[in-house]
């Protein structure tokens, strides 16, 4: 999508809803904002029906400002309470069937290559820890090891949330939750670990207690996606819902989880990956 697609036609400008309007006039397209301009803008999420204080909700939000170029993203969603935010979004998005999303995004970023093969066009998976690590984790590995240029975000709450609590790969060892009464058995995976060993180029993870962090993380994964290789962000979302604490309390869970070492900000960079981040900053100036 360039500008050109989403300008109101002459002489309809009246019929269009109000937040369209809004849209097109402040909104972020081919503008380059992030959350240090956060007020300043019209945003592509600002409704949803997620639970009041979901760690999701905000990281999702945040992440839709760190879009480097959001007329020219699609995003692909899988099944999860992310799912329900995304008819509100205003970035082309589409809903893959439940763990198919990276192969969904694979044959996407390869059509729109072809169809544009001057401009890039970004394509980021943005799915929870379920589709991600658990049932999806046969379509993510293996873009993974194709090296497929795709950006990979897993909304990590460590549980199925939308199906009322199961644990996840993801949930910490001993995690009780409504639908896993006995307390899981294994630790939470590593999956930035396993991300490095299937070849992604760049791995992050962050959170929404730390807006910078997590835009430069975005942000650096869908830069180094659109030019060596599968990157992946992994932002802890933590979910009042499900691990029953007050919504207010979300970012001070995750400083809690960060004190006891369960939740750790981390950045790796390929080399090939440091030398190109280093090269647009110079660019930058
Ligand atoms: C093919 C398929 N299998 C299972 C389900 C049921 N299902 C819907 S959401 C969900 C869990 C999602 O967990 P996660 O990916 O962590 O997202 P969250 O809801 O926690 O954000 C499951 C198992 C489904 N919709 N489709
Ligand atoms: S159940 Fe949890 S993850 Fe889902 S919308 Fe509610 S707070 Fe967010
Ligand atoms: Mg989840």
């Amino acid at each position: 999508m360039t500008r050109r697609m989403f300008k109101i036609s002459a002489g309809f400008e009246e019929v269009m809803p109000p937040e369209y309007r809004e849209l097109v006039e402040k909104g972020p397209f081919e503008k380059q904002l992030g959350v240090a301009e956060l007020g300043t803008f019209k945003e592509l999420l600002e409704e949803h029906p997620l639970c009041a204080g979901c760690g999701l909700a905000l990281s999702l939000r945040l992440t839709l400002i760190s879009l480097p170029s959001p007329e020219d993203t699609v995003i692909v969603g899988a099944t999860g309470c992310s799912s329900l935010a995304f008819p509100q979004v205003a970035v082309h998005n589409i809903h893959s069937l439940f763990g198919n999303q990276n192969a969904v995004a694979t044959g996407l970023k390869r059509a729109l290559s072809l169809r544009f093969p001057d401009r890039a066009k970004d394509v980021v998976v943005i799915a929870g820890d379920g589709a991600t690590c658990d049932i999806g984790l046969e379509s993510v590995m293996h873009s993974w090891f194709r090296g497929e240029k795709l950006t990979t975000i897993m909304l990590d709450n460590e549980a199925y949330a939308n199906t009322g609590g199961q644990e996840s790969g993801m949930s910490q060892l001993g995690t009780v939750l409504n639908m896993a009464p006995m307390g899981k058995k294994f630790k939470k995976v590593a999956f930035p670990e396993v991300a490095k060993a299937a070849g992604c180029v760049y791995v992050a993870v962050a959170a929404p207690h730390q807006p910078r962090r997590l835009e430069r993380s975005v942000r650096r994964a869908i830069l180094i996606a659109r030019e060596i290789g599968p990157t992946y962000v992994q932002l802890y979302t933590p979910c009042p819902t499900n691990y029953k604490f007050k919504p207010a309390d979300t970012l001070s869970v995750i400083r809690e989880q960060e004190k006891a070492g369960l939740f750790r900000p981390d950045e790796y960079l390929s080399p090939e990956a440091a030398a190109y981040i280093q090269q647009l900053e110079e660019a930058k100036g």
